[in-house]
């Protein structure tokens, strides 16, 4: 097989250690795994002797010849040599690539582990066939890693392969399964450079039925995640603001023509309001903190609301049960990550949850959207604070952050900013009253998400839909005479948010022109 046609779309990386192969016979294993459909495979062994390595070796590669499928072997060149295998996959601290390939010459395939965009330019110019990077997320299968890189880090040197236009493939590597297999293809990649696959260990060879893990994955590999399969393509969106305000109200009556489910983890200071205000605009709202619950809801057609309002360590397993269940099930999920700049537990509370799941919306002000993009930001409180940054710094961060992680990200304030990395919009509207109550902010991500719910073929234009909904009712609420101050404006903005909800129900669209 000439390196250059292999499949690496599910990569078996083998070991040998009874935590992870348990009383099982590898052999049986990998044939197991191969029959599932993994499509090449490689030896990893760290605590056989030479001897046992080299038989070991050679009964996995009868069984990879009699699938067609290439047998790589982990560090061990000699090994390798003495198999007559199809090559070997290098790791950092290993025989240097270049020496490999004296050794094994041009026609085997060597991979080398890459962490860094330093480590990817040099393998590729010392002429390696594939990379394996990461670490993706912490795994307990290899505990030495140098360095957990995340989507964010992993599309950095798929970014830096595609600029110095070197033909090496990739796959991703440390705790992928079935869980997270599917967002990590999709958020790792990006239109100009995606990942060949993905490799695996624990998830196959810790697997009660290696060869039903195997087919599972594959399946999981080769179709778009639920949150991808439903997006328009980019050239059948709204790129224009014209356009997008005029589709805002088939997005409105579509709520309340269908009462989604919005399934708020919220704080308990909104719980009430929140409920309220998902009742005024069409949906059908649900406060389940209780994370057992997410399988359920999750089939229910709605979306959830992740809001870090109050967080507890028992809270942030809750959030990752629930947001795991929505993203399996093809659920929008939205992030609050309220105050994520104001501890060291909110900090550490962002990096969890969004190396979690996947989350179509992220929406904070401006401390929080830096604080989730990675800067370091010290907020006071879980107010927004005094802005620092002009519009264009706000758009770019919105933009790039959107990017990143392949969603939607919605900065507040005074204006707000919004984008899904390709269109940037700002929007005007709203109150000043409405930062003078609580949990405005928090229930502007329930509004989007029952929007979500309804609208996923284009989350940009349900983010916009939710945002003019709310602001604009904002805005008619504290223009009201019978409202004197944040007390009465309250109530008055749940009015408006029902009374938008029924014009637009009703084609009278008066309210959108106030749209800014
Ligand atoms: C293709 N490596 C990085 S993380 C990890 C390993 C073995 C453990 C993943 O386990 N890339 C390739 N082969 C390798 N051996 C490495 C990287 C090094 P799990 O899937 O159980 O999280």
């Amino acid at each position: 097989m000439a390196p250059s046609n292999v499949d690496y779309s599910l990569y078996l990386v083998t070991d040998s250690t009874p935590a992870i192969l348990g009383d099982k016979d590898l052999v049986q294993v990998v044939e197991a795994a191969l029959q599932g459909g993994v499509t090449i495979v490689q030896y990893r062994d760290k605590v056989s002797d030479t001897g046992a390595l080299v038989s070991t070796a050679r009964k996995l590669h009868e069984v990879t010849k009699r699938h067609n499928v290439p047998l790589l072997i982990n560090d061990r060149v000699d090994v390798a040599l003495a198999v007559g295998c199809e090559g070997v996959h290098i790791g950092q601290d290993d025989l240097d690539l270049k020496s490999a390939r004296e050794l094994l010459g041009k026609n085997a395939i060597i991979g080398v582990t890459v962490a860094s965009i330093e480590e990817a330019e040099t393998a590729c110019r010392d002429g390696a066939n594939y990379l394996g990077i990461g670490t993706m997320f912490a795994t307990a299968t290899k505990t030495n890693t140098k360095d957990i890189i995340g989507t964010a880090g992993t599309k950095q040197i798929l970014r830096a392969i595609e600029s110095i236009g070197k033909d090496v493939q990739t796959v991703s590597i440390g705790g992928i399964n079935a869980s997270t297999v599917q967002r990590v293809l999709y958020q790792a990649s990006d239109s100009k450079k995606k990942l060949d696959g993905v490799a695996v260990v624990s998830a196959i060879i810790a697997a009660k039925d290696p060869k039903q893990a195997a087919s599972e994955l594959l399946k999981l590999v080769q179709n778009p995640p639920p949150f991808a399969a439903a997006s328009l393509a980019n050239n059948e969106k709204a790129h224009d603001v014209k356009t997008l305000i005029s589709e805002v109200p088939s997005v409105i009556k579509s709520v309340g023509q269908k009462t989604p489910l919005s399934h708020n983890m919220t704080n308990l200071v909104v719980q009430n309001f929140a409920a309220n205000v998902a009742l005024a605009i069409g949906a059908s709202p649900i406060m389940a903190n209780n994370g057992d619950e997410g399988a359920d809801l999750a089939k229910l057609g709605g979306a959830l609301v992740v809001n870090m309002g109050t967080t507890t360590g028992e809270g942030l397993s809750n959030f990752l049960k629930s947001l795991k269940a929505y993203n399996l099930e093809g659920g929008p999920a939205v992030f609050d990550p309220v105050g994520a700049g104001a501890t060291t537990i909110r900090r550490a509370a962002v990096k969890t949850l969004m190396a979690g799941g996947y989350f179509d919306l992220i929406k904070g002000n401006e401390g929080e959207i830096k604080t989730v993009f990675g800067q370091v930001v010290q907020q006071r409180g879980v107010d927004s604070g005094v802005s620092v940054s002009s519009s264009l710094e706000k758009a770019t961060l919105v933009r790039d952050l959107a990017m990143r992680e392949r969603n939607v990200v919605l900065m507040t304030g005074a204006t707000d900013f919004v984008s899904d990395g390709v269109r940037t919009f700002a929007v005007s509207n709203g109150n000043e009253l409405l930062g003078r109550i609580t949990g405005s902010g928090c229930v502007l991500g329930t509004t989007i998400s029952a929007m979500l719910a309804v609208h996923r073929e284009d989350k940009l234009l349900a983010a916009v839909a939710g945002l003019l909904h709310y602001e604009i009712a904002a805005e008619i609420a504290a223009a009201r005479e019978d409202v004197k101050g944040p007390g009465t404006f309250v109530p008055a903005l749940i009015d408006e948010l029902y009374n938008i909800q029924k014009a637009t129900q009703e084609g009278d669209l008066k309210w959108l022109e106030k749209a800014k």
